[in-house]
């Protein structure tokens, strides 16, 4: 509540980098007397120029939350009490280091969850706790989310983050699968106000074209819709690759030279003509043999799949065959069509020698219990239950789980937390006592995101335009509290048996000591005196700055960025358009676009197995609301209020033939359980599909979220199969699975 006397204290206006979702919106955060007073869109911003979206308000919900933790909580006789950091740390110490000794560090597993992608403090120190472990049993949200493109990206470019996106703002024909950015802001593709850009688009006769279950508001914002059967992508993908080849519409233009394997993908894609492709995806050959030739007429055209053609059985297909498509018709690395950005800072595509590079592998690991293979040093998450209940050696008897609430988020969660209650001991680092955390014996709590400082390690690398931003706390956490990677360097410090109770000073110097080594060599004494007085975070984003494509290289360019440059300059620096990056931005052996790998071609021999699925079946699709954050953003009053968004969307005649109207209640499942949904009916479904949200559920004993909990919704994951997955990318399949409805 403000007072006479505080109004009339000074406001003061902070610039805050929004770390909720993948478009990094620049926010204006206005204070007065330690108070949020308003937060609004950035107009200085040079990448997002004022956009935001609820979320982006709600930071100062989430950071006045009552129910956010603000110190730790160690569980004693099965009641949380709070507790001081030292007690917490020396909790963890007294239970975690027995259980390395005894077993190993495969016994403890870490799980690593989205708001990690969004934190330098998490992204850039959790691996030291992992290398600390030396753990097989790495698990993250990336397989449940982008795994099958980083492993296509992977296997054609080189690396696991050289990933295209679309060059909206000069592209002029859009084919969209598995997105809905109007309301996801956009995801593998960093793209702030994409309704906006979307609209300058058509507006300048550009034609966007979405494929999707539901007529989502990304396809209601587009020129057409096409239906898809869930889980149909790959066919709809491969009739449309087939008819590239079929029509002699394949025209790589200037990335012919540097492509291997076009014969082979030649042969490969001959036995998918669209006419029988039609039946699996439910998209007839006429409108697929058009989509083809009008992406290969169009002179800025791109081809765009994200979260709902990854998350299939076929998902890595898919993510190659979206990248194959751009390649043949020559809209890869071209203006207007799918690009490669140049980050900054942190991208690995910009280190080492430019052009080649060892490439990738999976499988150097396999899973304990199911063999399956790890993919950029992560085992399926889907895996997670199975390693901790199978006795025998390996076995999973501890957890460490930062940022991640897998009881909602991963699928057949109540096994999860069934088996997270079996555990000889759980750390959870999180903001909540919430679904999974109330399974640990420690929780120690993160800042609040404005009590932290901000730069996008990862989505850089991934935006629309190139750009470099940076922004400081603006608040001071409490004095006793530390930052996340204070805590993680500790962590890690205490696993490998070194000083962890010691000077912060000592342990982040020795840290950053490493990285500097590496990347400078014998030039490392002069760089490490370069970078005083920063620590931690800041120290390591000087240096990745410094040394990354625009940096000062501490002084062989003088005008290049450093920290202090980005720092300074209000709403960022802009470092322009999308730029053709082929063949410098290679990383294969072959020095080479690998058009057909191996490991994929042998995938295709199953394609044909799935064409046909039983007409009759009911499937369950996700959904994403503009006012949620996957689990964790329910118990924020300005999000929450409102109509009721854990709603089952069906189409007018399912509904009917089951009896069932808006509003009603209906009972939804399969053999993995039994969920009691409202339904809302909608022609935007097409018919046989329903659609309910995920990470909800917010009703089980234990959690502390009060908000959430007076309309806790129903969670989807307890009825999807954790046994089904991409073989290739051990993605979850989230998308298209088998249930029953009834009223109720
Ligand atoms: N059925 C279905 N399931 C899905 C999806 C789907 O489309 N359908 N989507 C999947 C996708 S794409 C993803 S990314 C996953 C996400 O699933 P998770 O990775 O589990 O992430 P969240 O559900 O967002 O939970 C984040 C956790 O981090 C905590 N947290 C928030 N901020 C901080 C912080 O600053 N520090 C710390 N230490 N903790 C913090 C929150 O309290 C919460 O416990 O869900 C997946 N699950
Ligand atoms: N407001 C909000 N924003 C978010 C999040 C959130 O929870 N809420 N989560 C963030 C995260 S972690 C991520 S990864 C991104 C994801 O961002 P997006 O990839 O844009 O994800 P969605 O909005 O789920 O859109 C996926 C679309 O795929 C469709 N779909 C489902 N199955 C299929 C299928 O088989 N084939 C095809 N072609 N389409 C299908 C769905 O109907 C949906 O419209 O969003 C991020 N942004
Ligand atoms: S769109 Fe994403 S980054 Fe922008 S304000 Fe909303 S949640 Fe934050
Ligand atoms: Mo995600």
């Amino acid at each position: 509540m403000s007072t006479a006397t505080d109004s009339q204290q000074p406001s003061q206006t902070h610039y805050r980098i929004c770390p909720l979702c993948e478009a990094c919106c620049g926010l204006e955060v206005q204070t007065r007397s330690g108070q949020v007073i308003a937060i609004r869109g950035a107009e200085q911003d040079v990448f997002s120029q004022g956009y935001l979206c609820p979320k982006g308000v709600s930071l100062k919900d989430l950071h006045e939350d009552p129910d956010r933790l603000r110190q730790p909580l160690i569980k004693r006789d099965g009641q949380f009490v709070e507790a001081s950091w030292d007690e917490a740390l020396a909790e963890v110490e007294r239970r975690l280091l027995p259980i390395i000794q005894a077993q190993g560090g495969d016994a403890v597993a870490a799980v690593v969850g989205n708001p990690s992608a969004h934190k330098v403090s998490l992204l850039s120190y959790f691996p030291r706790v992992v290398k600390a472990l030396g753990t097989r049993n790495v698990f993250s949200a990336s397989t449940l989310d982008q795994m099958p493109k980083q492993l296509s990206s992977g296997l054609m470019y080189g690396h696991w983050l050289s990933i295209p996106v679309p060059d909206i703002e000069r592209c002029d024909w859009l084919l969209m699968l598995g997105a809905n950015p109007a309301v996801s802001n956009g995801s593998l593709w960093t793209v702030p106000d994409y309704r906006g850009k979307a609209k300058a688009m058509r507006a300048r006769g550009g034609r966007i074209v979405v494929v999707d279950p539901r007529r989502s508001e990304t396809a209601q914002a587009a020129d057409e819709h096409l239906p898809i059967k869930p889980g149909g992508d790959v066919f709809l993908l491969l009739g449309l690759v087939h008819t590239l080849f079929d029509e002699a519409l394949v025209k790589p233009g200037r990335l012919a030279e540097h492509l291997n394997g076009l014969e082979a993908l030649r042969e490969a894609v001959k036995p998918y003509a669209p006419e029988r492709m039609a039946a699996g995806c439910g998209i007839g050959a006429e409108t697929m043999r058009r989509l083809a030739r009008e992406l290969a007429a169009a002179e800025h055209a791109a081809v765009y799949g994200r979260i709902g053609t990854c998350t299939q059985r076929f998902g890595t297909l898919n993510s190659w065959l979206i990248d194959v498509l751009n390649i043949l018709t020559g809209h890869m690395d071209a203006p207007g069509g799918m690009m490669f950005p140049k980050a900054a800072a942190f991208a690995a595509n910009t280190l080492g020698k430019p052009g080649s590079g060892r490439g990738i592998v999976t499988g150097r690991r396999k899973s304990r219990v199911s063999g399956a293979p790890e993919v950029f040093g992560e085992l399926p998450i889907t895996l997670l239950a199975e390693e901790i209940e199978t006795a025998g050696p390996g076995q999973v008897k501890a957890l460490i789980c930062l940022a991640a609430n897998p009881v909602l988020s991963a699928p057949n969660g109540p096994r999860i937390a069934r088996a997270l209650d079996s555990l000889e001991f759980m750390l959870s680092m999180d903001i909540y006592l919430n679904e999974t955390s109330r399974h640990a014996d420690v929780i120690l709590p993160g800042l609040s995101p404005l009590e932290d400082l901000h730069y996008d390690v990862a989505f850089p690398q991934l935006s629309f335009r190139n750009h470099a931003r940076f922004s400081p706390p603006v608040f001071e956490r409490a004095a006793d509290q530390p930052e996340e990677w204070e805590t993680l360097l500790r962590l890690a410090a205490m696993i490998e048996g070194r000083d962890w109770r010691g000077d912060m000073n000592v342990l982040d110097d020795a840290a950053i000591a490493v990285d500097v080594a590496r990347l400078a060599g014998e030039h490392a004494a002069a760089v490490l005196q370069a970078l005083k007085p920063l620590r931690g975070p800041e120290r390591l984003v000087d240096l990745a700055l410094r040394s990354g494509p625009y940096g000062d290289r501490f002084g062989l360019n003088p005008q290049g960025l450093t920290l202090a440059k980005v720092r300074a300059a209000p709403g960022g620096i802009d470092l322009g358009a999308l730029q053709p990056r082929i063949p410098e931005l290679l990383r294969t052996p072959s020095g080479r676009i690998e058009l057909a790998p191996e490991l994929l071609l042998a995938d295709l021999a199953a394609v044909d197995g799935a064409l046909q699925r039983p007409a009759d079946e009911l499937l369950v699709i996700g959904r994403r609301d503009v006012r949620s954050g996957n689990s964790w953003m329910h118990n924020l009053p300005i999000l929450a209020k409102g109509p009721e968004r854990c709603t089952l969307l069906l189409h007018p005649a399912d509904a009917a033939a089951r009896g069932l109207s808006d509003g009603a209640q209906a009972s939804l499942r399969n053999s993995f359980g039994e969920l009691t949904v409202s339904v809302r009916v909608s022609d935007e479904m097409m018919p046989g599909v329903v659609s309910l949200p995920h990470g909800w559920g917010h009703n089980l004993k234990g959690a502390r979220l009060s908000l959430a909990a007076e309309r806790p919704g129903a969670n989807l994951n307890a009825l999807l199969d954790d046994a089904t997955r991409d073989p290739l990318s051990g993605n979850a399949v989230l998308s298209g699975v088998a249930v029953e409805l009834c009223a109720i």
